[in-house]
């Protein structure tokens, strides 16, 4: 198979903004009388704004309203913002430029899937938004992770066959996403806390368009018969 696309999930592969997350849901939590983990918190990666909360509700056996949930992903999302305004280029996480760079000067098509709503103003901050082909984020899909729409969307807009895209995903049901879509998967993590990925790296400060040619080298070649 020959790889014509590469999709990127955004929190966690491209920056980490896990951790504003982190602290918002942390305060509100706090607000609402329970304390929130680090560990509690890995439950809401790649999860949509309003799953996120009725996962962290739960954890606090806090019971509320839609209209109250409304009012509580509102103000959590104004905490969050709080951070991602400060953001900037040195938040990008290592060897995500080079690597885009380095897909683009050997034709490959970038394309962003992200669940959040956010995305558009994240790109801006860290100015990475040039580097993709496409964007499709939170505003324009209606199923979240693990649904595969965010990447099919992707891979449309792109005109590549779901098959020739590969993704990159640090969470569980973005690599499901990907995967219900038909599509390769690279972890970004460790196999540790992920699975089902064809592939893992730490980062991609050691990956390169050459490396990536020889893992898919044996189904290009099956794809060829
Ligand atoms: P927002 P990704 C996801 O981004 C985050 O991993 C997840 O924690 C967050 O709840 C979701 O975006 C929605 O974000 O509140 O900004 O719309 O990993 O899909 O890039
Ligand atoms: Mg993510």
């Amino acid at each position: 198979m020959k790889i014509k696309a590469c999709l990127f999930d955004l929190d966690g592969v491209i920056v980490d903004t896990a951790k504003y997350h982190y602290i918002a849901w942390k305060e509100m939590a706090a607000g609402l009388g329970f304390d929130f983990t680090e560990k509690e918190n890995e439950l809401l990666k790649g999860v949509s704004r309003m799953h996120s909360l009725d996962i962290l509700l739960d954890i606090g056996k806090v019971t509320k309203t839609e209209e109250e949930k409304q009012v509580l992903a509102e103000k959590k999302n104004q905490l969050y913002l709080d951070y991602v305004k400060r953001m900037d280029e040195v938040e990008i996480l290592p060897g995500v430029t080079q690597f885009l760079d380095d897909l683009r000067s050997n034709g490959i098509l970038i394309a962003l899937g992200s669940a959040s709503k956010n995305a558009p103003l994240i790109l801006e901050r860290i100015h990475l938004e040039g580097k993709f082909d496409v964007i499709v984020d939170g505003n324009s899909i209606s199923s979240a992770k693990p649904d595969p729409e965010v990447f099919l969307k992707g891979a449309e807009l792109l005109m590549v066959n779901p098959a020739e895209c590969l993704v990159f995903e640090d969470a569980q049901a973005g690599i499901e996403a990907a995967l219900n879509g038909g599509m390769k998967v690279i972890g970004v993590g460790s196999s540790v806390n992920l699975s089902h990925a064809d592939h893992y790296i730490p980062g991609f400060d050691k990956l390169d368009y050459e490396l990536l040619s020889k893992w898919y080298q044996k189904e290009d070649m099956s794809y060829e018969l």
